[in-house]
């Protein structure tokens, strides 16, 4: 299996996703919940990236999982969305129903297409190709992983180690290197290949990415564009500093 390896915006800026988008990652997030995009830096972001030769797909992480939050990113663009801190089965059918017209959900029609001199998808075409994430990051949620994995609608159950790890009351290293049976990245792994759905992760680093691609997760966001932007000045700045 080939994991694709994603990038993370992060910093409210249209132009930094554009930039991360254009170095060719598998998939971009728009972090809508821990980053600084607001819903005008949401929708001017997704039209930037649409506008990119060859764009990667991708996905809004919104603040919560309001149904009305799901539609908006939508509507702005987005193939999918990431919704965070979701615990059980129910709240997973939820986000799967705002990501979807009638008959397989509820979303509202109102895509902001015609705003940006593009055309609707079709509903129908929408149901078929929007992808529903849920983040499993809670010790609440990985007791119910199994219902959350095997919920209709739900494309991708994605982990947040680092609020798993604070609700475990592990470090999040800990957590990332136990190799002993029952792990609980283990078994949100072992969910997912059961019901045929991707099982996904924020690794934040390529050490990180590589030991979750190892223990079976399909998709990992790597390259967040404010660390990058602060290792590579740091970097440049040093290296200019020896020579000089
Ligand atoms: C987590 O690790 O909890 C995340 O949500 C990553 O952004
Ligand atoms: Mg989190």
């Amino acid at each position: 299996m080939i994991a694709r390896i994603g990038a993370w915006a992060l910093l409210g800026s249209p132009a930094a996703a554009a930039v991360l988008a254009a170095t060719g990652p598998d998939w971009l997030v728009v972090d809508a919940q821990h980053g600084r995009f607001d819903d005008r830096a949401v929708c001017d972001t997704l039209a930037v990236v649409a506008d990119l030769p060859s764009r990667p797909q991708t996905f809004v992480r919104v603040a919560d999982g309001a149904a009305w939050l799901i539609g908006r990113a939508l509507d702005a663009g987005a193939d999918g969305v990431i919704v965070p801190m979701v615990q059980d089965a129910d709240a997973a059918a939820a986000a799967a129903r705002a990501c979807r017209y009638p008959p397989l959900g509820a979303r509202s029609w109102g895509q902001l297409a015609g705003t940006t001199g593009r055309v609707a998808v079709p509903a129908a075409q929408v149901n078929d190709t929007v992808q529903c994430a849920v983040m499993v990051e809670t010790a609440t949620a990985i007791g119910h992983v199994e219902e959350i994995a095997a919920t209709p609608g739900i494309d991708m159950v994605f982990v947040g180690p680092f609020d798993l790890a604070l609700s475990l009351g592990v470090d999040v290293n800990d957590l990332l290197f136990d190799e002993r049976d029952g792990n609980p990245l283990d078994r949100i792994v072992a969910a997912c290949r059961r019901h045929g759905i991707s099982a996904g992760a924020f690794a934040g680093s390529p050490e990180r990415a590589r030991l979750l691609i190892a223990r079976g997760f399909d998709t990992v966001s790597v390259a967040v564009d404010s660390a990058v932007l602060s290792e590579a000045a740091t970097a440049s700045l040093t290296a200019a500093r020896a020579g000089s």
